[in-house]
């Protein structure tokens, strides 16, 4: 192997493959801050979007509207195998290949090539990405990281065509990876378990910045038995308010930013030690800008105090992981919230000044063995309550304690192949995935 002197990693953010797509304030942060990471020890980073919505030969559009969501470039693509029989279309979500060889071509051979990964199911996309960096960079070696490749090592391992499948967080392992593959070796200077000593994630490598993915805590305490967050995530690590309101206040001033989209597992947890200092400063500081939260908020942490400090310091999209409202049977699942706290904290909401059309419950779909009467009843207490019911279709995850229910329940093999594990399938179901169950759910909604 040959020692580079300075290294030149590309960093690619690969395609999603899927029946549906739709950016909801989705970023790579994994790869965002391993590339601040590595340039802060002088290492030269350069990095592709497979995903951008902005990629300058997509179609124009405006990077402010829906507070920076919107659909992805896409392109029909066969069915995965396996899959044909769903009545549902099938694409490639973002760029087109040859606009993504073209960008290769543009970069130059680099020395290292680190991919990431989200979604288990989305796995053919990873594939599709590095085969084709390996048909433009052959002697190149190509990494794999990210939530696929820590969920199912095995399989990533066995299919994605990388070198090596890292099945670790980035903080622990990059520079050990970078002095396999390039020979560079530096000494690191961050503390993995101090957040606040890392650089902020590096996202001005995007050819448009039109939002800050911001995360102001890792992990969470609770044990949900559909969430992987205690796999991935085993230890809750708090951010000094402090640091994380000059984070806000420097994106805002440098880049103009006014959209935050919180990417916690658990931001409302222990808020008077975390979010409510936050807040605070926020206000302290006359800070003016929005915040989403499409990863929920715990809804226990949601008192008077609370909701009032969300409300004046500009959240905008607030999205509950109520998951059910069927309160009697849900200690199967979850013990994070009962009846009277629900009702409590949409009161306190509603009092502090949200809208109805602000505030949306998530409620789980698809639960190994669940009827489809009880989400209808769910649908119907959080109407009444006067929030919106949003429907999450459920995902069998690898390492989570639902996994074995999952297998079990489920019409496809979910253990030897993650592309049937796709909520879109609704996998846990019996019957065979149908329009007529999704068409139901959505009437009873906007009923
Ligand atoms: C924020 C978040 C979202 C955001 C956006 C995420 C995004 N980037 O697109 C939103 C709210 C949009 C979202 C949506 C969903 N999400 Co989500 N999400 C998360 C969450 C809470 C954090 C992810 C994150 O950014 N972490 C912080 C960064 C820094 O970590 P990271 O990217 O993993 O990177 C680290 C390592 O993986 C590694 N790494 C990453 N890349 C690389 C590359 C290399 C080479 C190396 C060496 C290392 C490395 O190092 C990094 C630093 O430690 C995770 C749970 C979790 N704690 O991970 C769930 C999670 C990923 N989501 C999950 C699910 C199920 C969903 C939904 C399907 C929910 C639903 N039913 O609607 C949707 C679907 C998304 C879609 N269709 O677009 C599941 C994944 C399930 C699966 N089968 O893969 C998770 C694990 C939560 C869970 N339920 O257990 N999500």
């Amino acid at each position: 192997m040959p020692i580079c002197d300075t290294p030149h990693i590309l960093l690619i953010n690969p395609w999603i493959h899927d029946f549906a797509a739709y950016d909801f304030w989705a970023k790579p942060m994994g790869l965002f801050t391993i590339a601040s990471m590595l340039r802060h020890h002088g290492i030269q980073v350069s990095y592709i979007d497979c995903l951008d919505r902005f990629h300058p030969h997509a179609p124009k559009t405006d990077p402010g509207a829906r507070y920076g969501r919107g659909p992805y470039f896409k392109t029909r693509i066969p069915k995965p195998s396996g899959l044909y029989d769903v009545p549902r279309y099938f694409s490639r979500y973002g760029i087109k290949p040859q606009w993504f060889r073209e960008d290769l071509f543009k970069q130059g051979r680099p020395d290292l090539v680190l991919v990431t990964s989200l979604m288990t199911y989305w796995y053919p996309g990873v594939q599709e990405t590095i085969e084709i960096i390996r048909s433009v960079f052959p002697q190149t070696p190509v990494v794999l990281g990210g939530i696929y490749a820590r969920l199912c090592p095995e399989h990533a391992r066995n299919n994605s065509g990388a070198d090596y499948v890292a099945d670790g967080p980035a903080e622990k392992n990059l520079f050990s990876i970078v002095r396999q593959f390039t020979g560079y070796s530096v000494t690191p200077v961050y503390d993995p378990e101090h957040p606040d000593g890392y650089p902020y994630p590096a996202l001005d490598l995007q050819t448009t910045l039109n939002y800050v993915p911001l995360l102001t805590s890792r992990g969470c305490p609770f044990r949900c038995a559909y969430c992987a967050s205690r796999f991935l995530e085993p230890k809750r690590l708090l951010r000094r308010p402090e640091a994380v309101i000059d984070e806000i206040e420097y994106w805002q001033k440098a880049y103009g930013l006014s959209d935050f989209v919180l990417y916690d597992d658990a931001f409302l947890v222990d808020t008077d030690r975390h979010a409510n200092p936050i807040l605070e400063g926020i206000l302290r500081a006359g800070i003016k800008v929005r915040f989403h939260t499409p990863n929920a908020v715990h809804i226990r942490g949601i008192d008077a105090q609370t909701a009032r400090l969300m409300f004046e310091a500009g959240f905008t999209t607030l999205r509950l992981g109520l998951e059910t409202a069927e309160f009697d049977h849900r200690e199967k699942i979850d013990i994070k919230v009962s009846e009277h706290e629900f009702k409590r904290a949409v009161n306190c909401l509603r009092n502090a000044g949200f809208k109805k059309t602000q505030v949306g419950a998530y409620l789980l779909v698809g639960l190994p063995d669940q009827k489809l009467d009880t989400t209808k009843r769910s649908i119907d207490i959080v109407k009444r309550i006067g929030i919106t019911p949003i429907v999450a279709y459920y995902t069998p995850i690898p390492h989570t304690a639902l996994w074995p229910k999952a297998v079990a329940a489920s019409r496809y093999d979910i253990e030897s192949d993650p592309v049937f594990t796709n909520n879109a399938v609704i996998p846990c179901q019996k019957q065979p995935f149908n329009w007529e169950t999704i068409s139901e759910l959505k009437e009873l909604i906007n009923k």
